[in-house]
């Protein structure tokens, strides 16, 4: 497994390499901080759209650029845009940088600021969409791999996701997975802050990235921060074929998933938010109805579980709270991360959430990673379908979790195999549960750690 994991990422830089296009680069300078107009970053992103050249854009000035509307580059061919630290900025809730058709974006040394004070209560998706930060969509006819290169990029204060890079020929609706195309998509963060985004509209991530069709989602975050976004700090989603490979080194998620404050929505909760009930109890219309009147009812979701005879089994209320890192990988194709020195905290519902069906497996390694004070799990894997769960702990600590430390869960057929070494696990409800269930074993191994609240093993040996 290790073999194929590293051959992964070897393909994943064979790859960016071989983005670079043979065409030449041509440069424009950018020579004023001004909104538009000769020498502006708006007139050279539209001058690059119309040569559709490969373009580098060198922002040759220094201080804020702000800007009225959204600057778009429309053309397929690469483009770069390398600042001066500028920041660039907005009072309109517009998408600050988008790049409609596919091409491949690398941004450098560049900030990125919407209006911010966007909350449940002062929705930006009433009016219009919810603007976003960097945008990257993906036309259906693409091939190829489409990519993302931002370091030492900040941006904040953003209605919509901080960045989205979106293989999804339906806007509203990503849920089907073969409606994408055949390109995957690369997404290279080093030294990037997202903060503060996503507080406009339900499901707004920091990141989020959405592959569809064929193509893998290759994601590597470097010294990168992913703070107080109202959905997770990072999300990707990945169906049709393809796996979702990423690599997260000295890299922070903390405070994010807080669209949905339970300070307001807890008032609009019905008084009996949740009930189990014998056969022939409850009747379905005795079930309280949808919430309708709050800031925005789709924060909270309504479950109802019928018997086969029509009553009511159980029903829920539940907020609708994010996580830290969120992965979701569907169809065929496997899940492959690594997360190294990195810190998970506060996190609003799961720090960690990694969900794969399917065929394919889950192979994960936390390694000198804390996760903290995230109000459910701190880690939790879950796979389902074809595929195998394997699983290394080297020197990580989950603490203070409001769920379980660590989760392991292995589904249908497939085995589970967990190696935890050194690691700690304290203040949890339980510190590591393991579950293999259907066809398959289950082992997991614990050496020289402190696993102070114990280990919950379902069909698992644990040696
Ligand atoms: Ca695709
Ligand atoms: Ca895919
Ligand atoms: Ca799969
Ligand atoms: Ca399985």
């Amino acid at each position: 497994m290790k073999q194929r994991y590293l051959s992964g990422l070897a393909v994943c830089f064979a790859l960016t390499a071989g983005q670079a296009n043979t065409q030449p680069f041509q440069t424009l300078i950018v020579t004023t901080t001004a909104d538009s107009g000769a020498g502006s970053l708006r007139t050279a992103l539209n001058a690059a759209s119309a040569v559709n050249t490969p373009t580098r854009v060198l922002i040759a000035v220094e201080g804020d650029i702000v800007i009225a509307s959204g600057l778009t580059y429309d053309g397929t061919a690469p483009i770069e845009i390398a600042g001066r630290g500028n920041l660039i900025r907005t009072e309109e809730n517009v998408t600050l940088l988008l790049v409609p058709n596919g091409a491949d974006l690398t941004v450098t040394d560049l900030s990125f600021r919407g209006p911010g004070g966007f909350s449940a209560e002062n929705r930006g998706d009433l009016n219009g969409t919810a603007g976003k930060g960097i945008a990257v969509d993906v036309p259906a006819d693409a091939s190829g791999n489409v990519t993302l290169k931002l370091t030492d990029v900040t941006v904040s204060d953003v209605a919509g996701h901080g960045v989205h890079i979106s293989d999804c020929s339906l806007a509203h609706d990503c849920s089907q997975g073969r409606y994408g195309s055949a390109a995957g998509l690369n997404i290279m963060l080093t030294n990037v802050v997202v903060e503060n985004a996503g507080h406009g509209r339900i499901d707004a991530d920091g990141l989020r990235v959405d592959e569809r069709g064929d193509g893998s989602i290759r994601f590597t975050a470097i010294g990168t921060s992913f703070l107080g976004a109202g959905g997770d700090g990072v999300e990707l989603d990945e169906s049709g074929a393809g796996d979702i490979y990423a690599d997260v080194v000295r890299s922070t998620f903390t405070d994010n998933g807080s669209y949905c404050q339970p300070q307001i929505f807890d008032a609009f909760m019905p008084a009996a938010s949740k009930g189990e009930f014998r056969n022939n109890q409850m009747a379905e219309d005795a079930v309280p109805g949808p919430v309708i009147q709050s800031p925005d009812n789709t924060c909270i979701e309504r479950e109802v579980e019928l018997y086969s005879s029509g009553f009511v089994k159980s029903y829920a209320f539940v907020i609708d709270l994010e996580d830290g890192i969120d992965l979701d990988e569907a169809d065929d194709g496997s899940i492959y991360a690594t997360m190294f020195a990195s810190v998970i905290a506060s996190n609003l519902d799961q720090g960690v959430d990694f969900d794969e069906e399917g065929s394919g497996g889950i192979n994960v390694s936390y390694a000198a990673t804390q996760a903290r004070f995230n109000a459910d799990d701190g880690y939790k894997v879950s796979e389902e379908g074809a595929g195998d769960v394997i699983g290394r702990v080297d020197m990580a600590f989950a603490t203070d979790n409001g769920g379980t430390g660590f989760v392991f869960e292995e589904e249908d057929s497939g085995n589970l195999n967990v190696a935890v070494n050194a690691a700690t696990a304290l203040g949890n409800d339980v510190g590591i549960k393991v579950v293999q269930e259907n066809g398959g074993t289950g082992g997991l191994t614990v050496t020289t750690s402190d696993i102070d609240d114990g280990i919950d093993a379902e069909d698992v040996i644990v040696r």
